[in-house]
C-alpha cells in the first residue's frame, strides 16, 4: 500500500520521502585548476563566456585558483557542468593553453 501520491492523476506513486530524495537530480561542483601558463585575462574571459560570470566574479574566481591551486566555479546539473567543461577544454586547446576544469558530485 502506498503512503501517498504526489499527483493523484499520475500513475507514479512514491512510497516515502527517501524515494523522493533518490529522484532528485544530482548536482555537480565545477572546479577550476591553476596552471603556470594560461594568461589570467584568458581565464577571466572563459569564466565570463562559458559560465556567465561578471568580470568582477571572474577575476575573484581566477585569483582564488591562481593563489590556492583550485577554485569552485559553481554548482550545476550534470548536463550543464559537463558541457561547460567540454567548452573550456575546446577553447583552451584552440588557444594553446593547458587550462582545465573538473567536476565532482555534490554530497547532499
Ligand atoms: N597561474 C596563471 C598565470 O600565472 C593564471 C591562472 C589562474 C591559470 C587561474 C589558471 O585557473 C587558473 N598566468
Amino acid at each position: 500500500m502506498k503512503d501517498f501520491e504526489i499527483n493523484p492523476d499520475s500513475d507514479i506513486a512514491l512510497e516515502d520521502e527517501e524515494e523522493i530524495a533518490l529522484k532528485r537530480p544530482s548536482m555537480y561542483r565545477v572546479l577550476l585548476h591553476n596552471d603556470a601558463y594560461t594568461p589570467r585575462e584568458f581565464v577571466v574571459i572563459i569564466l565570463q563566456s562559458v559560465f556567465h560570470k561578471s568580470e568582477e566574479e571572474g577575476k575573484k574566481i581566477m585569483t582564488e585558483a591562481h593563489t590556492k591551486g583550485m577554485a569552485t566555479v559553481g554548482i550545476y546539473t550534470h548536463e550543464i557542468a559537463s558541457t561547460s567543461i567540454y567548452l573550456v577544454e575546446k577553447m583552451a586547446d584552440e588557444y594553446g593553453c593547458p587550462l582545465r576544469c573538473t567536476m565532482e558530485e555534490v554530497e547532499i
